[in-house]
């Protein structure tokens, strides 16, 4: 049983698609209350985040836009994501992306305090691997991964507390990446399950993988789940959709496994855009989804061990 924190991030500034601020009244009327309360856990809604007052920022990058309002919403939502983690398992509902500047910022500084390692695992069609600096769409949505990982190029936003290091971050479903997040990732540690890993060896090895790795080191386990990590044709309430992605099957294993390891603290769902959706299907599916990473089962198999 675990007591879970929904918190509202109705962030709309870190991409050009109006719709995502949307995305939590969406998942409260999808029902995420009542099927984590179903499967016999606590729930808590604090509501949604006001983002902090908007400061003078600027930065060199003329692509960038709503610079001052994603530096707001980054440490509002790192003080709500730190403020909840003592508490129980923050759920956060975004929301695009760039929610995840401030909310992996909180479980780190969280982490920090607790002398634990903190881990990712990043869900996502994309690698969200640019900086301030590098962005050619001006869409901050690009850019937490690069962030957590401590990289130069946000010097107008608030130093990452904690840097995660690139052999605790792993993405799966990676089938887009703009040149120069490439180049920036080339030199690190991070694991990259694209599509290609998941065709090839399946989404179970690679995952028990990682998982096993977070159990050793007694991390931390931030999932960040980007709608778009899902195929289109199952999910289409995106912005960024991009064909080839995960099946309705390989995302509840994966959520699956998350729940059998026990190790996940934290949880983002980000990119809803419920003015895209189809009579709520994609809410309704990510619903869903987290009922999996909590516990659903249409059959109690015998829990599976971990080596
Ligand atoms: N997301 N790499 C593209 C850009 O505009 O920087 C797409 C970013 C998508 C962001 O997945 O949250
Ligand atoms: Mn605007
Ligand atoms: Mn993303
Ligand atoms: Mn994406």
């Amino acid at each position: 049983m675990t007591h879970c924190i929904l918190i509202g991030a109705p962030v709309d500034e870190g991409q050009r698609r109006p719709g995502c601020l949307m995305g939590p009244a969406a998942y409260r009327t999808a029902g995420l209350a009542a099927t984590l309360a179903t499967l016999g856990h606590t729930v808590e809604d604090r509501g949604d985040v006001t983002p902090d007052p908007l400061g003078d920022h600027r930065c060199a990058n003329p692509a960038v836009h709503h610079l001052p309002e994603t530096i707001a919403w980054t440490g509002a939502l790192r003080q709500a994501t730190q403020d909840a983690l003592p508490h129980g398992m923050p759920i956060i509902m975004g929301g695009d992306h760039s929610l995840a500047l401030g909310t992996v910022a909180g479980v780190a500084a969280h982490a920090a305090t607790q002398g634990r390692a903190q881990f990712v695992i990043w869900l996502d069609a994309h690698s969200d691997f640019h900086t301030v600096a590098t962005t050619t769409s001006g869409n901050l949505h690009g850019t937490p991964m690069a962030y957590a990982n401590g990289l130069d190029g946000f010097d107008p936003f608030p130093p990452f507390p904690a840097p995660i290091p690139g052999e605790n971050i792993c993405m799966f479903g990676i089938r887009s990446v703009d040149p120069a997040e490439l180049a920036l990732m080339q030199p690190t540690d991070i694991t990259v399950n694209d599509m290609r890993v998941l065709d090839e060896q399946g989404i179970v090895a690679p995952l028990r993988a990682f998982l096993d790795r977070v159990r050793a080191a007694d991390g931390l386990l931030h999932v960040s789940l980007d709608v778009d990590f899902l195929d289109p044709s199952i999910a289409p309430a995106v912005g960024t959709t991009v064909p080839g992605g995960a099946t309705f099957r390989e995302a509840h294993l994966v959520m699956e496994l998350l729940h059998e390891s026990g190790l996940v603290t934290s949880l983002d769902l980000v990119e809803l855009n419920p003015f895209l959706d189809e009579r709520g299907r994609t809410a309704k599916l990510m619903v869903d989804l987290v009922g999996s990473l909590m516990g659903r089962k249409v059959f109690d198999r015998p829990t599976r061990s971990y080596g």
